[in-house]
């Protein structure tokens, strides 16, 4: 369906038909949709703008990625399907590695996906090979297995869009974890090092830039970001979008 550019919600759709896509083409799984409709429905509420908090929080999440080690981006299905140029890109200007990591885990799925990134130009895609694998402790999900040269040796860990348990456990293993999540209430987005509250397709392109700015300056390596407070303010920023919206 080809959606015209003046459409109020133009830009929803078309990350919808990416998702539907990235579906059709073996990237995403079912539950990524429903995770997806999760995620429209904050965006919706946001006003499917990228929030002054979330700025904020991209300035930080860019500062951590550079100064980090070892950074790795943890990619999904929907990651996949959602910004494959983005994620290529977001390596190449931080040195991040880039790992696929699900969830609900196929080799099958893994493969299709690490094409679809090397398609966008990705060099190398680690979480493929079994000869490399890893456990995270205290994580029950297939999400525990990881790449022995990625996320097991990583210092700072990208993990967009997942709520679940796996943030609590690689911080306990040391980690340093930025997510993007449209809910600042999930258990990744309130656990996590640095949340991105914001369409992970917006946000993305917003860290590369920053990332580039960023890369140009001194990097200040003292400067302190509270989560807590950055996803406090995005959640009152939500409720007076709400209240405006129910007086409309
Ligand atoms: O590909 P797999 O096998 O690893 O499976 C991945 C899914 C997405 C199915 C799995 O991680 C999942 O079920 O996710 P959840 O638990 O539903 O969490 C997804 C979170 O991402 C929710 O908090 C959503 O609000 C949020 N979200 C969804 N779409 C976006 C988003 N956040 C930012 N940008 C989006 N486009």
């Amino acid at each position: 369906m080809l959606i015209p550019r003046s459409h109020p919600r133009a830009a929803s759709l078309h990350i919808r038909e990416k998702l539907v896509r990235g579906y059709r083409e073996g990237l995403v799984v079912e539950e990524g949709l429903l995770a997806h409709g999760r995620g429209e429905m904050f965006d919706y509420i946001i006003g499917e703008k990228t929030l002054k908090t979330s700025h904020e929080a991209i300035k930080a999440a860019s500062r951590m990625l550079l100064l980090a080690k070892r950074p790795v981006i943890s990619v999904n299905g929907n990651l996949a399907a959602l910004c494959p140029k983005e994620i290529v890109l977001l390596a190449k200007v931080t040195g991040a590695k880039i790992e696929v990591n699900l969830f609900y885990a196929s080799k099958k799925r893994k493969n299709a996906i690490a094409l679809e990134l090397k398609k966008n130009g990705a060099k190398e895609v680690l979480g493929l090979d079994a000869k490399f694998s890893q456990k995270i402790p205290n994580l029950d999900s297939k999400r525990r297995v990881v790449d022995e040269r990625g996320i097991f040796i990583a210092d700072v860990v990208l993990v967009p869009l997942e709520d679940g348990d796996r943030t609590a456990a690689l911080k306990k293993f040391g980690k340093k974890v930025i997510t993007f999540d449209l809910n600042p209430m999930s258990r990744t987005a309130q656990t996590a090092d640095i949340t991105i509250v914001d369409n992970v397709t917006r946000g993305m392109q917003i860290l590369i830039l920053v990332c580039k700015n960023m890369k140009k300056s001194r990097l200040d390596k003292n400067s302190k970001f509270d989560n807590k407070k950055n996803l406090s303010q995005s959640i009152l920023a939500i409720k007076n979008n709400l209240g405006r919206m129910a007086h409309a």
